[in-house]
């Protein structure tokens, strides 16, 4: 994008494309005043709501609603934002944004908006991907941590161990200035004590963003077991509803089907597939492919047994997931209890015995473990970010008395932390980040 792109003027449809109760149409840059004035005839007293007639290049009404001029820089981009709100349909919406680009505008790319709030200091770049975040949030709790992220409380857990890295490079450039021999213990000591604090805090919010990127990125889990042991069975009581197919016939499920689930506000995708066995019928072969196919991609598999014969499924499972052993169909053996015995968790499909136990597994060899103190909704660009930074600082932990290296790794620490809110960042680092969003936004 060109350096000069603040001065273009954009506009987009902020609602989405086809029928709805309002269509609104959003114009953000400086040439926003003349727009308004050959929409609507006029400039709308600032953040003040007013109803009037949008009319296209010929004068001709197009639609009539409400518009609302937000000066800058207080609105959502810091620039000059108007919102026209018409009628929710597809066709007179891109009508009052075919007479606003007439007027003026050029069309918005995904994300501009927010990119240009970025660029004009609204927010950090960590909120600005929160706002994709929470708009893509696939449960409440996804939503909850996108909000608190959006409100800077992500950004304020980073600004404060970049705060502690500053001070403490503050005083190693202040003890570099004297000679080797005239650095006291006190000092040594003092610099050493902040840094093993550092640590700590910076372990701390990496733990509380690898939480939270799992209600981003959501869990892959796959159901793999030889035919009728029941994972169809299994899908539909996860899902709380009968979605796949279940029968007392081997090789029910061919196709792999997938639900999307939530426990305790983690999102889940669970995939059911064919049942593993050596079969010669052509569909099933196929079916078995695709189930391999899910399989190495799986975060949770899920080895599902038929209690009453304990069959493995054919072929190996991946090595890589983490593995539970569910031993369905309990109702049917003697004596057989519900419950969990490490990653071993007996159910029945059937009754829906076991299945909390079989919820709470899959939670945590997910990697899930509230501990009651909010997670941070990081992304796979935050979780590097703070990886390099525990790196270096580790590094700076080794150097003992070399204070230039000591001094070096804080600053590299410093370096990896500051992308992360965008005090350093690249163009493409940008592209990449707000290319991802909705037009519109
Ligand atoms: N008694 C009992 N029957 C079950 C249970 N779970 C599944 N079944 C029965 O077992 C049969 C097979 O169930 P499915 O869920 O289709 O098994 P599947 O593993 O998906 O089988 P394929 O799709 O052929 O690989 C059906 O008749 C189910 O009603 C259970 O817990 N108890
Ligand atoms: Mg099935």
């Amino acid at each position: 994008m060109p350096s000069g792109e603040l001065q273009d003027t954009i506009a987009a449809l902020a609602t989405p494309p086809g029928r709805g109760g309002i269509g609104i149409v959003r114009v953000s840059g400086p040439a926003t005043p003349q727009i308004a004035a050959a929409v609507l005839g006029r400039l709308p007293s600032p953040r003040l709501a007013s109803f009037g007639a949008f009319v296209d290049a010929r004068g001709e009404r197009v639609d009539e609603g409400i518009a609302i001029f937000y000066p800058a820089p207080q609105s959502y981009t810091g620039e000059d934002v108007l919102e026209l709100q018409g009628h929710g349909g597809p066709v007179v919406a891109q009508a009052v944004l075919g007479a606003v680009l007439d007027a003026g505008a050029r069309l918005a790319e995904p994300g501009e908006y927010t990119r240009r709030a970025f660029l004009n200091g609204k927010l950090d770049l960590a909120q600005a991907e929160a706002v994709a975040d929470l708009i893509d949030a696939a449960s409440r709790e996804a939503a909850r941590s996108a909000l608190r992220s959006l409100a800077g409380e992500f950004s304020a857990a980073i600004g404060g161990l970049v705060a502690g890295l500053t001070e403490l490079r503050a005083l190693t450039e202040a003890m570099l200035d004297f000679p080797e021999e005239e650095i006291d213990s006190l000092h040594r000591d003092d610099a050493q004590s902040r840094l093993a604090r550092l640590r700590g805090a910076l372990q701390d919010v990496l733990a509380r963003s690898r939480q939270g990127s799992l209600l981003r990125a959501g869990v892959h889990v796959v159901l793999a077991g030889r035919p009728n042991v029941g994972k169809s069975s299994l899908l539909n009581r996860l899902a709380g509803e009968e979605r796949a197919i279940v029968t007392p016939v081997p090789g029910t499920t061919r196709d792999a089907l997938r639900e999307s689930i939530q426990i305790e506000g983690v999102p889940m995708v669970v995939v059911d597939t064919a049942g593993l066995r050596e079969s010669a019928d052509e569909v099933e072969r196929i079916g078995m492919a695709r189930a391999r196919n899910e399989l190495e991609r799986a975060d949770v598999v899920l080895e599902v047994l038929d209690a009453g014969r304990m069959e493995p499924p054919a072929g190996p499972l991946p090595a890589a997931a983490s593995r539970l052993i569910v031993i369905n169909k309990i109702d049917l053996a003697a004596g057989a209890a519900a419950g969990r015995q490490g990653d071993t968790i007996r159910v029945s499909a059937k009754t829906g015995a076991g299945l909390d136990a079989l919820r709470q597994a899959l939670l945590e060899a997910a990697g899930w473990r509230t501990r009651g103190e909010s997670v941070f909704l990081a992304r796979e660009r935050h979780l590097r970010a703070l990886e390099t930074a525990r790196r270096h600082l580790e590094a700076a932990a080794a150097q003992g008395a070399q204070w230039e290296f000591f001094a070096e790794e804080l600053r590299l620490a410093q370096e990896a932390l500051g992308a992360i809110s965008g005090r350093i960042s690249a163009d493409e680092l940008l592209g990449e980040i707000f290319s991802r969003f909705c037009v519109g936004k």
